[in-house]
């Protein structure tokens, strides 16, 4: 039988009509890629996860604003961790269990270290945004982190300080000894004062729950410390360093990653001022997309954006592209939750990523590689209220 040529043009453009109509109907109504976003957004950590939530909101309008996943949105489902491991655990389990593709999350490398098995053994792929102590993407082959760790980073701060004060040659070290960051990070801190051979003093410890360190402070302070090094989170640490002002500590102050939020200004206050803090992201790296992510977040907070709302936006950015990239493979749509999140890792594993935090990729065990690292210092205003983090380097 021979087609005529009218008929054959016809059935062309039905088939072609018929094409446009389903991609139409496809990107509008196919439902949105649901990603689970699990940090503290209560408890005295949400000093910290709060600046997470917003970082991540952005990311979610601005890639939908883009398109999503090739024409498909993006949905966030917020868990609250609160500050514990108990928390963090739940937020997991009721994400895992709501078939989210990935999850970014936890707060605190503490609450990681509990609860990222449960995602592992789920096969759920985590992006932790602010988990920076050592061993974090050992937990597994689903955990990789947007955070570099504070081996790469804290060195920094300290370089930082000597260069402010090249006279410096004793150092009092406090740390959170209940808290896994704090522990691994004072490690770094200690490392790296003696091999810049200065004199450590007694280490220093206290719990995230204290808020008086009197006696710690009593301990080092006749010594005459040049340089105090804190690693703990945003209230107890900004209380330490007022009541180390308050007795009279004149010298630097480094504060970790614990105390790198503006979240801190209402607990020092004018005490804050001069606190020396490293950053894995400056407002001012003058690329694209980070143009773009500043505009963004200053248009909504008016301030420049954090560490932890660039590395929440970061980690939302990864999964954004490395969805893009497994759809243009293969689509989304014939795949089971399941074989989605085991893909997604795969291509997250492998992707480069041009984020406000600079390009990233990934080791095949989940570790940031990431180039740029800054170190930024307290200033606050006469009024002892509000303050800005000045990039010192
Ligand atoms: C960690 C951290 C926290 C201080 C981030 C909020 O770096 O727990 O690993």
């Amino acid at each position: 039988m021979r087609f005529s040529r009218k008929f054959f043009l016809l059935v062309l453009v039905l088939t072609l009509a018929a094409l446009v109509g389903l991609q139409l109907t496809t990107a509008q109504d196919q439902a949105p890629i649901q990603i689970g976003v699990a940090v503290a957004q209560t408890s005295n950590v949400a000093l910290l996860g709060q600046e997470q939530v917003i970082g991540a909101q952005i990311a979610e309008a601005f890639f939908n604003e883009r398109g999503g996943v090739n024409g498909r949105p993006i949905q966030l489902v917020l868990q609250d961790t609160a500050g514990d491991e108990a928390g963090a655990i739940n937020a997991f389990q009721t994400l895992i269990s709501a078939n989210v593709v990935g999850i970014l999350g936890p707060t605190l490398s503490q609450q990681a270290f509990s609860a990222d098995p449960l995602a592992e053994q789920a096969g759920v792929p985590v992006l932790a945004p602010s988990n920076t102590a050592k061993g974090i993407p050992e937990i597994g082959e689903f955990i990789a982190r947007v955070s570099a760790p504070v081996a790469v980073v804290a060195p920094n701060a300290v370089a930082a300080a000597l260069d402010i004060n090249p006279d410096i040659k004793t150092v009092a070290v406090f740390y959170a000894q209940n808290d896994a960051f704090a522990t691994s990070e004072t490690g770094t801190f200690q490392e790296t004062v003696t091999a810049r051979g200065l004199t450590l003093l007694p280490v220093q410890t206290f719990q995230t729950t204290d808020t008086d360190f009197s006696a710690q402070i009593t301990n080092v302070l006749p010594s005459n410390p040049e340089l105090v090094i804190i690693s703990g989170l945003a209230a107890d640490g900004g209380n330490l360093v007022k009541q180390l002002r308050e007795l009279g500590y004149t010298g630097l102050i480094i504060g970790g990653n614990g105390l790198n939020t503006s979240n801190v200004f209402p607990v020092c206050q004018a005490l804050c001022d001069g606190i020396i803090i490293a950053q894995a992201y400056s407002y001012q790296a003058d690329t694209e997309i980070n143009r773009a992510f500043v505009e963004a977040y200053t248009a909504g907070q008016g301030k420049n954006p954090p560490q932890f709302s660039a590395q929440a936006f970061a980690g939302i950015q990864v999964f954004v592209e490395a969805l893009t990239r497994l759809d243009n493979v293969i689509p989304l749509e014939t795949l089971d939750v399941a074989q989605t999140r085991a893909l997604l890792n795969a291509f997250i594993l492998t992707g480069r990523y041009d984020t406000p935090l600079g390009t990233l990729t990934f080791t095949r065990d989940g570790e940031i590689i990431q180039a740029q690292f800054y170190v930024a210092q307290i200033d606050m205003a006469d009024d002892g209220q509000t303050g800005q983090f000045v990039f010192i380097r």
